[in-house]
């Protein structure tokens, strides 16, 4: 039985890629940190929580992520952890770049000194391009990396200690570089769970008004569980390097709005306004990927479509208020 560990496993990837992998006979191991609910700990992965093996931890706390993996002795670590919202990032900069950038290079360090047979995943991001943009108007590996929010020059370090660890010591590492990606779970302070449950809230006579920032920002969104597909293909590909997983279509976040508003026999112009407290100081305005290496060699393809993602969010918000 091989043995996976996922840091990050009670979030949105954690808890799916915590379903797949166990539904590939993996024992699952997963490091979560230390909530005063402790509920909150675990919400996403309650299905699954007699499958798993949980472990307190956290990334910046290098002598316990040490004791994690030696006791574990993990065949796979996919590092899916990082304080991931990017306008929240800016308000906690240093901290960003601690658990997002440098954390990773304790792991790497623990892989390269004791365990150089595990097989890493670093979950990177479309956030490391910032703007830039190829004259075709995509972003691959080959477009330059320049972020525009302290998560993107996080993750940014991150992916490129990977490579340079890989290269450097011979190291079964690779960088996932993924796009948007959503699902029910996604926390509701990204943009679509927000727009989907304040719609929904809207619509049952809880609110009036939905404000957010920009509206004319392009998203290449993806769904999650088609993307911890991908995370899989990359570990299990002989060759270690970096992949980029995208569907190659985008929407601006008016189009999500538009769509998730008629969808609820709801005008969206009637009730979303605009505030700059949720403008971001320097905006991504483009994204998206050309996936179409990762899809010939790896055979990736995502499957579920923007429009039933979002009606599946909807289903779920509609449930949950
Ligand atoms: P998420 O839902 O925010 O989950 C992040 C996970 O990291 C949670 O389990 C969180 O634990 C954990 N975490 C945060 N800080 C930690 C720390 N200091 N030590 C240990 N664990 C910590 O994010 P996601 O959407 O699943 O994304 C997974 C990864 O992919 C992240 O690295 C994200 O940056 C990256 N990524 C995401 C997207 C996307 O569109 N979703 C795209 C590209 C890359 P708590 O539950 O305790 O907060
Ligand atoms: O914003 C705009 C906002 O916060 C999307 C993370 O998973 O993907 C995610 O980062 C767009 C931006 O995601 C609001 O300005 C407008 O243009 O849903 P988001 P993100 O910043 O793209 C990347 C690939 C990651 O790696 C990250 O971890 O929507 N927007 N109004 C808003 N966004 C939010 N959150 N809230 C608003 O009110």
């Amino acid at each position: 039985m091989k043995k996976a560990l996922i840091l990050g496993i009670s979030g949105q990837d954690g808890s799916y890629l915590a379903k797949l992998l166990i539904s590939m006979n993996y024992e699952v191991h997963g490091v979560v940190r230390r909530h005063s609910i402790s509920e909150n700990q675990t919400s996403r992965i309650d299905e699954v929580i007699n499958d798993v093996k949980l472990h307190y931890g956290d990334l910046i706390d290098m002598p316990g992520l040490f004791n994690i993996i030696h006791k574990v002795r993990p065949d796979e670590i996919y590092n899916l952890a990082a304080m991931s919202q990017v306008k929240i990032s800016s308000e906690m900069p240093y901290y960003t770049l601690q658990v997002n950038g440098l954390s990773v290079v304790n792991i790497l360090e623990i892989i390269k000194n004791f365990f150089p047979s595990i097989k890493f995943y670093q979950a990177s991001s479309s956030e490391m391009f910032g703007n830039s943009v190829d004259d075709d108007k995509y972003q691959r590996l080959t477009t330059p990396m320049i972020p525009v929010s302290p998560y993107g020059c996080a993750k940014l370090l991150a992916f490129n200690l990977v490579r340079h660890y890989r290269a450097a010591y011979n190291l079964n590492l690779c960088n996932g570089v993924l796009f948007n990606h959503e699902s029910p779970y996604r926390g509701s302070n990204f943009v679509t769970s927000k727009v989907i449950k304040t719609a929904v809230q809207i619509k049952k006579g809880f609110k009036d008004k939905l404000i957010l920032g920009n509206l004319d920002s392009y998203r290449d969104w993806g769904h999650a569980k088609d993307y911890v597909r991908a995370i899989k293909m990359i570990v299990d590909y002989p060759e270690p390097k970096d992949w980029i997983v995208s569907t190659g279509k985008n929407k601006s976040v008016r189009d999500m709005c538009e769509y998730v508003f008629r969808k609820l026999e709801l005008d969206y112009k009637k009730y979303v306004i605009q505030d700059k407290k949720f403008v971001r100081n320097e905006e991504l305005k483009f994204l998206r990927g050309d996936s179409s290496e990762t899809q010939n060699i790896l055979g990736w393809k995502p499957e579920i479509t923007f429009e039933n993602m979002m009606d599946e969010m909807i289903d779920y918000w509609l449930k949950k208020i």
